[in-house]
């Protein structure tokens, strides 16, 4: 009986959250955004995202264009929609970074100094900024790369990321804001696009093999990253944003790990449901952002604070996506998306 009030009361304190989400049309965007409103209803959800076609892709809720660089305009959208948590996504990932650093630096910097202070202005419950296994370098350890290792990153976006999380931690100590950031591994999901990361082969190569298509691979054979099946990713987000602040020791960002793996590791997990996919490798210049990055991580601090534990493996993986992509490339050939 208690119980049950309880829960009751829970899901009516959720329901008074009002969450804003920025790059909501991106890789991790439209997954989360799913997530978000069936836990705390449409109502609650304000998705948006730079670009204006991503209001086709988005589930159903509420979808406003905003650039989250003008900082006008994201402090219109926190004060009218009268928004107390923040998910902040938008960013410029690894590989386009490389070729637009300067841009890159901007954007990733800029926007999130513009939410930590909307944050601080708006007294917001909580915020949400995810940094990356990048922030790691090639002098940090390689395996089962621990939380405090050192941090060197040679790329901008992994540069960004390691100021990012001195920022957060920053306005944390400073301003009491409660923010929250996992390291991501390279994601995979069969729902959405990658948006120019290092680890984005890791979904093209099962497009490739659905569409009957020989797979052109960026990285050589033997290149290992973490990596984590997206359901694992979105319940972690979940997790560590629901977790009672108490429990949170980290307020920079917390490693997690889900699965290691090179190419020819995934490439030979298709093979086992279709025989006939064929794999090259054309290395390019996202093998050498590869090889200053972990192989694995690395994440007893996650797993001691707030319980995380991954459930998919490679196998689990495949068989998952091999099973639900057909459907959604499908549905995406037909919107033209
Ligand atoms: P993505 O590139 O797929 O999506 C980013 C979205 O941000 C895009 O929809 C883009 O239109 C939007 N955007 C770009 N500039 C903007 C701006 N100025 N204002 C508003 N929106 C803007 O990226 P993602 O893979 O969804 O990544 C989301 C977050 O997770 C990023 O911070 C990324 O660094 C982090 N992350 C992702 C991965 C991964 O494997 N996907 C791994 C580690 C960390
Ligand atoms: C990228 O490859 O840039 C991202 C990441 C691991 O941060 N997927």
């Amino acid at each position: 009986m208690q119980a049950g009030k309880n829960k009751e009361l829970k899901n009516r304190e959720m329901r008074m959250e009002r969450i804003l989400i920025t790059g909501a049309g991106g890789q991790l965007g439209l997954e989360l955004t799913g997530e978000l409103i069936a836990r705390y209803g449409a109502e609650s959800i304000v998705a948006t995202d730079i670009n204006p076609e991503m209001a086709k892709r988005m589930p159903a809720c509420h979808f406003q264009t905003l650039d989250v660089m003008d900082t006008g305009a994201l402090d219109h959208v926190l004060k009218t929609e009268r928004i107390t948590q923040l998910y902040h996504l938008a960013a410029i990932l690894s590989a386009t970074g490389e070729k637009k650093p300067v841009m890159a630096w901007q954007v990733n910097m800029g926007s999130l100094l513009n939410v930590l202070e909307g944050a601080r202005k708006f007294k917001l419950n909580k915020l949400y900024w995810p940094s990356s296994i990048a922030v790691y370098g090639p002098n940090s350890p390689k395996k089962n790369t621990p939380q405090y290792a050192v941090k060197e990153p040679q790329t901008v976006y992994g540069i960004s990321k390691l100021a990012g999380e001195r920022w957060c931690e920053y306005y944390f100590n400073t301003y009491g804001i409660d923010v929250r950031s996992l390291r991501y591994p390279g994601l995979i999901g069969y729902k959405t696009l990658p948006g120019g990361g290092t680890t984005d082969y890791a979904v093209d190569i099962y497009r490739n093999a659905v569409a009957n298509d020989a797979f052109s691979c960026f990285l050589e054979k033997d290149t290992y990253l973490p990596m984590m099946y997206m359901p694992d990713a979105i319940r972690a987000t979940v997790e560590l944003m629901e977790a009672p602040t108490e429990r949170i020791t980290v307020r920079s960002s917390y490693n997690i790990a889900g699965i290691s793996f090179c190419p020819e590791d995934i490439y030979n997990s298709i093979l086992h449901y279709l025989p006939d996919f064929k794999i090259s490798y054309a290395p390019d210049f996202r093998q050498k952002i590869a090889e200053g990055w972990p192989q694995s991580i690395n994440d007893e601090y996650a797993v001691k604070d707030w319980s995380w534990q991954p459930t998919y493996t490679l196998e689990k993986m495949t068989a998952d996506m091999l099973t639900n992509l057909p459907q959604y490339m499908n549905r995406q050939q037909k919107s033209g998306s």
